[in-house]
């Protein structure tokens, strides 16, 4: 994530994961402010092994872009809410220009728990163990919908 204000609405990302038992690294990196760390952190998550990216910025949100730019993981970018309630962070994680593509979720909480089940999904083409799990939560998850609103 872009900075530490962010993991209000990352650690629901993080939780996520580790509901399901996915091994994940939680980083302050700014495509900003930190340039060098980005580099730095993006080569050593190649080297061992990273699957996915999940990039969560805010405001002028280049992270998730940038990020994908460096590497061919596939990225998963999270609008973090701003002042301008994420909108700006929406769009410019979002609206990538063809050819650097980021996997951009809602803005927010939602999209925070969403990018690690999109993550989960990707994985899951891949682990059985991992797509048993996703199979488990979506059959616990249909019956926590009440059939009524009252
Ligand atoms: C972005 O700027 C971060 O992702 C954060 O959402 C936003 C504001 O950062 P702080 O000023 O709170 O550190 O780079």
């Amino acid at each position: 994530m872009g900075s530490k204000s962010d993991w209000s609405t990352m650690k629901f990302c993080s939780d996520t994961l580790r509901e399901f038992k996915i091994k994940h690294d939680v980083k302050v990196i700014s495509a900003h402010r930190t340039p060098k760390r980005l580099h730095k952190y993006i080569k050593s998550a190649e080297k061992k092994g990273v699957e996915i990216i999940i990039a969560g910025a805010g405001g002028a949100a280049h992270l998730a872009g940038v990020t994908a730019s460096i590497t061919t993981l596939p990225v998963l970018g999270v609008p973090i809410e701003s002042k301008l309630k994420g909108l700006d962070s929406l769009l410019s994680t979002a609206q990538m220009p063809s050819g650097i593509p980021v996997g951009t979720l809602a803005i927010g909480k939602a999209g925070s728990i969403n990018s690690a089940l999109l993550a989960v999904s990707i994985l899951s083409t891949r682990y059985s163990s991992i797509l048993n799990r996703l199979r488990n939560y979506r059959n616990k998850f249909e019956k926590k919908v009440p059939k009524t609103p009252y």
